[in-house]
């Protein structure tokens, strides 16, 4: 893969330390040629919205926009890469919309909105599919675990997938895109399709007078697109399925009882927690003792990015206990956590044309700023208009 993920460009960005979600005053170098800092994320509108989105995703952007300008986006064209027909795929939008309210984004400071609404994005997906190398694709994991054994017969759209991801994120030159550790392979190549577009363009940018002064490894180059930073660290990277320690909790698998649903009640909650898989041991007294026991590990990451505590402290308080005492604690702090972010999201989801007006505020906003980087796009690769 070209050059790959030498030479990190770095941007400032304050409020977001990369070891937690604590505030920081500078996370990264600055130089005078910075690109403006701007956090981008999206959620497709694929199921319902589980655990390992919020404390993966969605808590890390509602951290961020205290001090950042952020754009949250509901990725409703990657929602038709690996299955074409929806039954609701407009009140998914909506209540992927309803959770980022619900979990406090305020998208009046901000911009939250669905990617369709934006046609800028398909666009420069179509200008990266020809800037991407197809073998860059063939070896996206989420590609190969998603296509299965029946890759002849995937969408070219979910092979695609992560070149409009990286279009989503380079439609508004954003700097900085907080997601779960699943998504770092598509963000490293988010950052090879800019440096590819960066250096083929090198002279265009140039001479249209758009671009920034970047150094790339040791090479100084006058770039257009920022290397974006992805924001990953937090105390639950990854959160795992309650049912099986070694696979990531997601909304496609056909068990509900993997995962904790932002819309489950506290019993539902209680319910999974107690089925969750565990093994005969009691809980160490420390980090090193959870090394092998995936299942374990998952329960007490769980509990430390809920408590904001480290998975030490949790240990150090329940260390020794058995999992017939922990569980119950965990259930409670789960439901205490997300019992208020259920609630305000079933009422907006009760009036979904206050949804409706955020999103179609949230895309003008959003089409204003990407139609002005589209502008730039056009004229460096050279379409007549
Ligand atoms: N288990 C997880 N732990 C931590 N973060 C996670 N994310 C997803 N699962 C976990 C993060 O949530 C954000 C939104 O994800 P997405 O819906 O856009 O796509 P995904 O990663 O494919 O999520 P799912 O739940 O696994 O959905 P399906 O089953 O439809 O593929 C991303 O930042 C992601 O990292």
């Amino acid at each position: 893969m070209a050059n790959g993920m030498q030479g990190r460009r770095k941007y400032t960005l304050s409020g977001f330390a990369c070891s937690g979600l604590r505030p920081s005053t500078s996370l990264i170098e600055d130089n005078m040629n910075s690109f403006k800092p701007l956090v981008f994320s999206g959620v497709q509108p694929t199921g319902n919205l589980h655990l390992g989105n919020y404390l993966g995703a969605i808590r890390k952007f509602v951290a961020l926009q205290q001090n950042n300008d952020c754009i949250y986006c509901v990725v409703d064209l990657h929602a038709i890469t690996a299955q074409l027909v929806h039954d609701d795929l407009r009140g998914q939008i909506r209540s992927i919309a309803a959770a980022f309210i619900a979990s406090g984004i305020d998208p009046n400071k901000h911009i939250v909105f669905n990617q369709s609404a934006v046609p800028q994005h398909a666009e420069l997906a179509w200008v990266f599919n020809c800037v991407a190398r197809i073998g860059w694709m063939n070896r996206m994991t989420q590609f190969k675990d998603k296509a299965g054994k029946d890759r002849e017969n995937a969408s070219l759209g979910l092979l695609a997938y992560p070149s409009l991801m990286a279009a989503d994120i380079l439609v508004y030159r954003a700097t900085h895109v907080p997601v779960g550790d699943d998504q770092k392979q598509h963000l490293e190549l988010a950052r090879d399709i800019a440096q590819k577009f960066n250096i083929d363009f090198q002279e265009k940018i140039r001479a249209a007078g758009t671009g920034v002064d970047m150094v790339v490894g040791e090479e100084p180059i006058h770039g257009f697109f920022p290397l974006v930073e992805p924001l990953i660290e937090g105390p639950a990277p990854r959160v795992m399925s309650l049912r099986d320690g070694t696979k990531k909790m997601s909304k496609s698998d056909p068990s509900d009882l993997s995962r904790i649903n932002l819309m489950d009640d506290a019993d539902e909650i209680l319910k999974k927690i107690r089925k969750a898989k565990t093994d005969p041991e009691g809980l160490p007294s420390d980090v090193e003792g959870l090394k092998g026991r995936p299942e374990a590990d998952n329960l007490v990451g769980i509990y430390a990015a809920l408590a904001e505590k480290s998975k030490a402290d949790v240990l150090s308080e329940f260390g020794g206990q058995q999992f017939s005492v922990f569980k119950p604690a965990l259930a409670d702090l789960a439901v205490h956590v997300l019992a208020p972010i259920t609630s305000e999201m079933r009422r907006l989801m009760d009036d979904t044309s206050h949804i409706d007006a955020i999103l179609k505020d949230g895309g003008e906003r959003a089409r204003a700023r990407a139609e002005a980087v589209m502008n730039d796009v056009f004229d460096i690769v050279g379409f007549l208009r």
